[in-house]
Order: C-alpha cells, then sequence, then structure tokens
C-alpha cells in the first residue's frame, strides 16, 4: 500500500503514532493535524500525543539531522509540522482554571533560532498555571532586561541549542548582575547541549533537562520564595 492509500483514521493507535513518527519525518504538516484530531477524538490526553507522537518523532529527526542523512530545508520542514500540531495541543495544555501560580519571561538566546522546545516549555507551564511571556528567538541581553523590567517576572528562562549561542546565557546573566537585580529573580536554562554543571558555572538558579523537569523545578522554587518570608533581623 502506497503512503497515499493510508486512511489514518482507520489505523490502530500504534500504527497512528509510527505514522506519525514517518509524517513528521516526512514533513506533512497537514497529515499531522489530521493525526493530532485523531488521537485526541479516540481520547488522549494532550500531554502523551505531545510527548508520544511529536517530540518522539522529532527526536528521530533529529538523530538522522546529527547523522548528516537529513539537511536543514528537511528539518525546517519538520518543525513545522511539528509546529502546527502543537499549536492545536496549546490550549488544552493551558486549560487549566486555577490561579497563576508565577510569571514567567522566556526566550531563546541571540544568535540562536530554535525555538520547538522553547516553545514546548511555555505550553507546559503555561498548562501549570503559570503566566508565560514568550520573547521568541534570537534575543539580545536588552531584549532579556526590557522584559524583566516591563513584566516583573518570578522566572527569566532561557533556551540554546547551539554550543555556539549557550554561552550567551552567561552574559545576560552577568548583566542582571551589574544591574543588581540578579537576585530577584529565578533562572532557568534549558537546551539539548546544555547541562547541570553549565547551569551552576553559569549561575544559573537551575538546568532543566525538559519541559516537565521545567514545570516542577519552576513550582519548587516559586514556593520556595513565596514561604521564605521576610528575612528576620538579627535579634
Ligand atoms: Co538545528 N541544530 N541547526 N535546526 N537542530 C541542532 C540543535 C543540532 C544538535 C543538530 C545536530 O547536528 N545533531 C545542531 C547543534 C550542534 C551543536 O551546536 N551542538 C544544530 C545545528 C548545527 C544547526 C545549524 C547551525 C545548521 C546549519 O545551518 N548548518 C542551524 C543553526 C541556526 C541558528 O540557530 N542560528 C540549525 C537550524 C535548524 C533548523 C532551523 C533547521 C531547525 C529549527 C527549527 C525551529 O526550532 N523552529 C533545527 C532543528 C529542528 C534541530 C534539531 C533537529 C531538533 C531541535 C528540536 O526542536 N528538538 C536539533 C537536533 C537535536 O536537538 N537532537 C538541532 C525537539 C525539542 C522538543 O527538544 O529543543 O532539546 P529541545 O528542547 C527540550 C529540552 O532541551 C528542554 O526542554 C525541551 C522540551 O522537552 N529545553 C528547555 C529547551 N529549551 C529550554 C528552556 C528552558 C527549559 C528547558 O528554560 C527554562
Amino acid at each position: 500500500m502506497s503512503d497515499d492509500d493510508i486512511v489514518l483514521a482507520e489505523l490502530p493507535d500504534d500504527e497512528l503514532v509510527q505514522q506519525m513518527h514517518d509524517d513528521l519525518y516526512d514533513g506533512l504538516k497537514e497529515e499531522i493535524e489530521e493525526s493530532v484530531r485523531i488521537l485526541l477524538d479516540r481520547k488522549w490526553v494532550p500531554y502523551d500525543v505531545l510527548t508520544k507522537a511529536l517530540v518522539e518523532g522529532m527526536r528521530i529527526v533529529g538523530d538522522d539531522f546529527r547523522d548528516g542523512i537529513l539537511f536543514v530545508p528537511e528539518v525546517l520542514l519538520s518543525a513545522n509540522a511539528m509546529k502546527a500540531g502543537m499549536s492545536i495541543l496549546r490550549p488544552l495544555l493551558a486549560e487549566t482554571g486555577a490561579p497563576k501560580v508565577g510569571k514567567m519571561v522566556i526566550g531563546t538566546v541571540k544568535g540562536d533560532i530554535h525555538d520547538i522546545g522553547k516553545n514546548l516549555v511555555s505550553m507546559m507551564m503555561e498548562g501549570a498555571g503559570f503566566e508565560v511571556i514568550d520573547l521568541g528567538i534570537n534575543n539580545p541581553v536588552e531584549a532579556y532586561l526590557e522584559a524583566i523590567e516591563e513584566h516583573e517576572p518570578d522566572i527569566l528562562g532561557m533556551s540554546a541549542l547551539l554550543t555556539t549561542t549557550m554561552p550567551y546565557m552567561k552574559v545576560v546573566i552577568d548583566a542582571m548582575k551589574e544591574k543588581g537585580i540578579r537576585d530577584d529573580l529565578i533562572v532557568l536554562v534549558g537546551g539539548a547541549p546544555l547541562n547541570e554543571e553549565f547551569g551552576k558555572a553559569i549561575g544559573a538558579d537551575a538546568y532543566c533537562r525538559d519541559a516537565a523537569v521545567a514545570v516542577e523545578t519552576a513550582k519548587q522554587l516559586v514556593d520556595r520564595r513565596h514561604n521564605r518570608g521576610p528575612v528576620m533581623a538579627d535579634a
């Protein structure tokens, strides 16, 4: 059977998810949108559609990009298909009647245009009840500082996917220190080439391996801050 003959709605769940990995690989935006809707109609929870179908599919794309099997134009198509799927899930993941638990400004650093992971973190944070101000990609230090001043967030999140752009996170943190505002907020960093050691070395509060860890870490650190109370003077 050729790909044209496949009726997505007739595939059982496991084959449909497999087909989504293939469609993501081939950058087939409309097929991805249709499959996301089918899984939702079958009562899949949005988080499972996101992680099992989309993120896993993008992991396969990433491996073949690394190995020189896929190239930038193809990966761009995959990224577009991924984003189309994510945009259906976004409102569902953000659907929470809970009061806002905190505010986060997030952006990808200067020189870096990768935004899928950052968008995922934004979606999951919104879903967990945070208000998120997303600065997009390629952000110079000034953009972060202006957003901090304007929005007074509890958290600053930075994303970098390139070994050449990750050091820029330190530029931002150092600028915050210079302005005397570093300790006013929690700084979380993430992105595939980072690790915990790097996060510590640049003076971030935490490195977040993935979006779920970002949510957990954000909740814990915001809680800790709120419970800290006023600092008592020595009696
Ligand atoms: Co690029 N790219 N890319 N790319 N790309 C990588 C990152 C690379 C690892 C591929 C490879 O060679 N294996 C490699 C970097 C090598 C390195 O520096 N170590 C690379 C390269 C080299 C490049 C170019 C230089 C290629 C070229 O032009 N020759 C170029 C650079 C452009 C630039 O930024 N200036 C480039 C371009 C592109 C595309 C435009 C084609 C496209 C981006 C499209 C887009 O984002 N809109 C693209 C893509 C898609 C990738 C891969 C294949 C996939 C990234 C992705 O979306 N992953 C990637 C390979 C890989 O990572 N395996 C690759 C899925 C996403 C869900 O995961 O982003 O890791 P991730 O996010 C996770 C966590 O990291 C974490 O949570 C997220 C969700 O769980 N996280 C955070 C991320 N940000 C966070 C922020 C937080 C917390 C957690 O704040 C609190």
